[in-house]
């Protein structure tokens, strides 16, 4: 009595799937587009950082692109105390003295081609770590950490929404809460290949 139906399951019901098909098709060869392997942007224990050594939660707004960071020191990474029990405290991955129980603020202008996907910041620190690129917390908040710091103990995804092409800034917190201070990070990127 409806003879809407049989057309309706007949050449609507296919055309659709194969629509709906082909659209996920289209999106999943989007995701999976290759991409090159990661590139080192900023490498662990870089030089020529901006820093500045503050009263612990001191410095708001340090984060900002915009902020003024004239008054701030230059220097290289890593940052924290020279000689300790952990591995990296030692004067070769110590390059710049930060003392126990302050915040350390950092800021680092890095260039992205465009194309680029995928920044991940990877950290090593003592103790806690907040990170910023282009003024956004990208880390949720101040992350803890306890004991001894070693290479990629953080990992944080910066959404490419985020990414700039030309000049983008990494700005991260650190905070030491006693005994020994460090901190160090790298900064990686890939990029979408062209088809084809
Ligand atoms: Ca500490």
């Amino acid at each position: 009595m409806n003879d809407r139906s049989p057309f309706v399951s007949r050449v609507l019901f296919p055309v659709t799937v194969m629509f709906a098909l082909s659209t996920v098709g289209a999106l999943r060869s989007a995701a999976n587009a290759p991409k090159s392997a990661p590139t080192i942007v900023v490498p662990y224990g870089a030089s020529e950082y901006k820093y500045q050594v503050v009263p612990v939660d001191d410095g708001i707004g340090f984060e900002r692109p915009d902020f003024d960071d004239s008054a701030f020191g230059i220097g290289d990474a890593g940052f924290g105390t020279r000689e300790g029990y952990c591995a990296l405290n030692n004067p070769g991955d110590v390059r710049t003295e930060w003392p126990v129980e302050t915040d350390l603020l950092v800021r680092k202008t890095f260039e992205l081609p465009v194309g680029t996907t995928d920044v991940v910041v990877y950290v090593a620190v003592d103790n806690d770590v907040q990170v910023f690129i282009n003024g956004y917390d990208i880390s949720d908040g101040l992350q803890t950490h306890e004991e001894c710091p070693s290479l990629d103990s953080f990992t944080f995804a910066v959404p490419d929404s985020l990414l700039q092409v030309g000049t983008n800034l990494l700005a991260v917190r650190a905070r030491d809460r006693g005994g020994l201070a460090y901190l160090d990070l790298e900064v990686t990127r890939r990029a979408r290949l062209r088809l084809g």
